[in-house]
């Protein structure tokens, strides 16, 4: 068995879930903060079959869009001056980040 941790923009959430749960895959939604732009994002814990893994990857493939987002980062104005002006910045996010991991005990208690 594998747990697929998917980290999806919160905009495509929606239609993700509906259409994994429409697969008949078990899917816990939990709110979740991105390091660099510190903004909400959502990550998906996925249990599945090891043959489905493919399935699901397909899935979440066919529902995250790539956006770029502006964001503001600071720099030094000068190399030792210690003056920092912020200056936009495009980044490129998604459409989702997948980590694949193996489980070793599947309990319901
Ligand atoms: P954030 O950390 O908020 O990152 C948002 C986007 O900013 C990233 O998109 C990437 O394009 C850019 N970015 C992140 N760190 C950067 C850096 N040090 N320098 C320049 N640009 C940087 P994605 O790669 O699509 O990631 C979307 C979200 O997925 C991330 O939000 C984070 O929450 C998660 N994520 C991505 N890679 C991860 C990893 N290796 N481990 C844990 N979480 C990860």
């Amino acid at each position: 068995m594998k747990l697929v941790i998917a980290i999806v923009n919160d905009e495509d959430v929606h239609h993700l879930v509906e259409d994994l749960t429409k697969g008949n895959y078990r899917v816990t939604k939990l709110a979740t903060t991105g390091g660099f732009l510190k903004s909400g994002n959502t990550t998906l814990l996925i249990g599945v079959e090891d043959e489905e893994v493919d399935k699901v990857t397909e899935i979440i493939a066919n529902n995250c869009q790539t956006r770029r987002q502006m964001v503001s980062s600071p720099a030094p104005m000068s190399g030792t001056s210690g003056v920092f002006i912020p200056y936009p910045i495009e980044v490129k996010v998604g459409g989702a980040t997948v980590f694949v991991v193996d489980v070793e005990k599947y309990l319901k208690l």
